[in-house]
């Protein structure tokens, strides 16, 4: 079966422990592991090994400069009017939105099609089930979430496995751009 794959910023530990502080008993939400935690730059779906070997040669070539990024605010993503992610935004930067088309320009170099969608940076913190408990009341204790600036100058190539009890999400390549 062909392996899913996806492109991603992870931030530092200190970062993810501040994510980590704001999971709290919420009815209905799944908090990610501190290893699930990432940004998602480009996600790419399934790719067979060939075409893996072609990503990872585009993803080589990808410069581009340094930035600094911080976490500011939260949000929620939902379908049909039902959410079903709670997610950490970022400062807005324009040389992260250089990196994402970079990297969307690797991928189509090594083939894959060209992504369609509105690129919406954020780093997943909970899904949600199907809850009782609309998540208004943690997005408002949590407007203020913020950090210090990290800075960025890397980003990584993960494949993603379904497992029964979720996502597991292995890094297979650290890429430098800067
Ligand atoms: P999400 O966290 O908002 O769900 C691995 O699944 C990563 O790729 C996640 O960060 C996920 O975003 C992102 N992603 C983007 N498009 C996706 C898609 N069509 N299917 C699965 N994951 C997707």
């Amino acid at each position: 079966m062909a392996q899913r794959f996806f492109i991603a910023i992870r931030p530092p530990g200190e970062i993810r422990d501040s994510l980590i502080d704001r999971m709290e008993a919420l009815d209905g939400a799944r908090w990610q592991d501190d290893d699930q935690l990432h940004l998602t730059l480009r996600f790419v779906g399934e790719a067979d090994p060939r075409q893996v070997d072609d990503l990872m040669a585009a993803l080589q070539s990808v410069s581009a400069p340094p930035f600094a990024l911080a976490i500011a605010g939260v949000g929620h993503f939902e379908r049909k009017g039902v959410p079903h992610t709670l997610w950490a935004g970022v400062t807005q930067s324009e040389r992260l939105a250089v990196l994402r088309n970079r990297v969307e320009r690797a991928c189509r170099r090594a083939g894959f099609p060209a992504e369609t969608r509105k690129f919406a940076p954020h780093i997943t913190i909970a899904r949600l089930n199907r809850s009782t408990a609309p998540p208004e009341e943690w997005l408002a204790r949590h407007a203020d979430l913020a950090s210090e600036p990290w800075p960025v100058d890397s980003f990584v190539l993960y494949e993603s496995r379904l497992d029964p009890g979720g996502s597991t999400y292995e890094p297979v390549m650290r890429y430098r751009f800067a």
